[in-house]
């Protein structure tokens, strides 16, 4: 069942396409949040232990209603990043072999992108409601953006733990709104909980340190991207060593089929600015990247550690280009 929404949601999603978001949706925050158990198990297991942030504020990631308790709507967008492939950007082989950076990293900070367009809608909604009181939130907010956008019947989580739409893929960025304004109509649909993986298993299969433990269970702990951005100078990462990948990884999004057809964004400033590291030299003009959340100063450690010799336990062989 889709979600019913009223004449000022339909507006509101209206205003968020003529802002540049590929999709939004809403729903009421009545629903029953998928996944609340699945979250709930990650913090018990120990699996987001690499992140206080997030332990600390548990209680608000399993139920918006404790950061803002008349919350009545949640707003969901979804913009694609998608620009190309590591191959069309290969630095010449004369410069040595670099590490790959994974593509959300290739051009402009997302949190600036989308917050400036969430910022945008949250103005249109106040003119609107003046009363009202609205929060976006993205990424860093407390807010279990995947498990939204589920509800708000925008796609499905894949095997990979990422979020998938149908007509995007896998290469996009989740943000949205809390809001007490009433957006929905009528009491709140179930909610449509698809499986679009079938017997596919190719992001379990290649995931290079074998991070996606289960079918929709990524330990964190495991993940590269854990060990390149969030905590670039641990000395725990050198165990992933030689994966090739110096900041993030792509490697569950590349195998993934429901990429075949994704097409480069219509958002200029996801351009691609820097998509390989070398292991001698860090980029200068980091400033207002996704590279600065590791720190200038860290990226020739990443992409020397990406290029050394496979750690024991990495599955693939490590990518030089
Ligand atoms: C912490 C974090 C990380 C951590 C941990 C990731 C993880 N999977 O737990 C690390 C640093 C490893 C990471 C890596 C990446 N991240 Co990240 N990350 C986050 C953050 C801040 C919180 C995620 C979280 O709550 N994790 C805890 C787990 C349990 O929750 P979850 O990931 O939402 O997973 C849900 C489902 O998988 C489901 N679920 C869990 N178990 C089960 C079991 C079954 C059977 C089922 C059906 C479902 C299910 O329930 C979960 C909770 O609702 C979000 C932003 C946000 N505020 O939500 C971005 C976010 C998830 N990350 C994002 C991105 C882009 C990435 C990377 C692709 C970056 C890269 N290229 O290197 C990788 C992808 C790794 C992967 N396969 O998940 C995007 C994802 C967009 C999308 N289309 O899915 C987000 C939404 C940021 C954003 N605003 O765009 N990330
Ligand atoms: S981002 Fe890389 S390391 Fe993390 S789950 Fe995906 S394939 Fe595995
Ligand atoms: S690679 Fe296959 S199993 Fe993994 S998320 Fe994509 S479709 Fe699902």
């Amino acid at each position: 069942m889709t979600v019913a929404i009223n004449d000022l949601g339909q507006s509101l999603c209206t205003e968020a396409r003529a802002a540049g978001f590929d999709d939004v949706g809403v729903c009421s925050i009545d629903v029953d949040q998928p996944y609340r158990s699945e979250l709930a198990a990650a913090f018990d297991d120990g699996r987001l232990d690499p992140f206080p942030w997030m332990t600390r504020t548990r209680d608000q990631r399993l139920d918006p209603r404790v950061r803002m308790p008349k919350v009545k709507s949640v707003v969901v967008v979804v913009e694609g990043y998608f620009v190309g492939h590591h191959a069309d950007h290969a630095p010449p082989d004369e410069e040595g072999p670099h590490a790959k950076i994974a593509r959300y990293a290739w051009g402009q900070d997302y949190h600036h992108v989308m917050r400036r367009k969430l910022r945008r809608l949250r103005k249109w909604l106040l003119q609107r409601v003046p009363t009202a009181t609205v929060a976006p939130f993205n990424d860093v907010d407390a807010v279990t953006e995947r498990a939204w956008a589920v509800a708000c019947g925008l796609g499905f989580i894949g095997k990979s733990g990422m979020f998938i739409s149908r007509s995007l893929g896998t290469y996009t960025f989740l943000g949205g709104l809390l809001t007490d304004i009433d957006l929905v109509q009528g009491a709140p649909a179930p909610i449509r909980i698809a499986d679009g993986c079938g017997q596919c298993t190719r992001c379990i299969d290649a995931c290079p340190p074998g991070a996606i433990v289960a079918p929709h269970v990524v330990d964190a702990r495991r993940c590269l991207t854990t060990w390149s951005v969030e905590s670039p100078t641990d000395p725990a990462g050198d165990a992933f060593a030689g994966s090739g990948w110096g900041v993030g990884c792509d490697v569950c999004q590349e195998v993934c089929p429901w990429n075949k057809f994704a097409t480069p964004t219509s958002e200029p400033r996801y351009a691609a600015r820097h998509t390989h590291l070398s292991p001698l030299q860090a980029p200068q003009d980091v400033a207002g990247t996704p590279l600065a959340r590791p720190g200038r100063d860290n990226l020739v450690h990443l992409a020397r550690r990406a290029l050394q010799p496979p750690a024991a336990g990495l599955r693939s062989p490590a990518s030089k280009t």
